[in-house]
């Protein structure tokens, strides 16, 4: 549809309007899925790309993802409005040193339109802020993401700090992210991996043993 090629283009461009275009294409009836599958999530690959072939640098980079915040928020409660009661608490951040948190709000809010009771202690958690969470709000899941090479040893330094902490055999530990995949996951003893944001819902659903 050209709307979600326009939408696609304006978060490339980092585009203000982009918000304006995503609510059109709520009031023309477009699913919230649709947005997010065929303009969003491919709008940030091509930025991604250009990023890596050194197309585009940092400033433009955060316009865009700026942008598909923003577009995000405003689908936001259309995907949660699934919510047909807690499930389980998912307790979910970026691990520490690592500011990417696009992906990881996406993660939440479809958990949230799943059922669970989502906290999102947000970027640059520590271990010892994970700790602190579990200690508080006592989750069934926790959720780690980490979008760099130099961040994602804070996911096995996090399960080593729960272990630590006693708190390692009340939770499973489910991480996600560009450079996760199922064999890291495995390595740093994480219960799951979620390689993206709907798989994440199933394989924390499996983890609970609910409808999976
Ligand atoms: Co950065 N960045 N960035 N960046 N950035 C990447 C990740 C990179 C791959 C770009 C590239 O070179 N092609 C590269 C990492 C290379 C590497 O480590 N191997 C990179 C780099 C190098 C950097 C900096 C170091 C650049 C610099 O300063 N020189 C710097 C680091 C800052 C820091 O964190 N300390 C940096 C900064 C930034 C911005 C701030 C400008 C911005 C982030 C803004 C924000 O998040 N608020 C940014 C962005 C936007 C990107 C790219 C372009 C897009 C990331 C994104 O939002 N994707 C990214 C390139 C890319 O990934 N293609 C890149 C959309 C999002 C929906 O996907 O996050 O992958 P993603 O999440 C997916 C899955 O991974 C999965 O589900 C999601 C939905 O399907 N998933 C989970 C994620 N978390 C999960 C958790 C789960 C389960 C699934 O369970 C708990």
């Amino acid at each position: 549809m050209a709307d979600l090629e326009t939408l696609k283009q304006m978060i490339i461009d980092g585009d203000e309007g982009a918000t304006a275009q995503t609510e059109k294409l709520i009031d023309d009836g477009v699913a919230p899925r649709e947005i997010l599958d065929q303009a969003l999530l491919p709008g940030m690959e091509v930025v991604g790309q250009r990023m890596k072939t050194g197309e585009c640098f940092i400033p433009e980079v955060l316009l865009s993802a700026e942008t598909m915040q923003a577009c995000l928020d405003l689908i936001k409660p259309r995907l949660e409005a699934g919510d047909s009661g807690t499930i389980a608490t998912v307790l979910i951040g970026t691990v520490e040193g690592d500011m990417h948190d696009i992906g990881k709000n996406l993660v939440a809010m479809l958990l949230s339109g799943a059922g669970f009771n989502v906290v999102n202690l947000g970027k640059g958690v520590t271990p010892a802020d994970f700790v602190a969470a579990v200690k508080e709000h006592k989750p069934q899941i926790v959720g780690m993401s980490g979008l760099l090479t130099t961040t994602i040893p804070k996911m096995p330094a996090t399960i080593k700090a729960l272990q630590e902490a006693g708190l390692r055999d009340q939770v499973k530990v489910i991480v996600g992210g560009a450079p996760v995949s199922e064999a890291y996951a495995e390595q740093i003893g994480a219960d799951a991996y979620g390689p993206n944001a709907s798989m994440a819902v199933e394989r924390c659903k499996t983890l609970i043993s609910v409808g999976a």
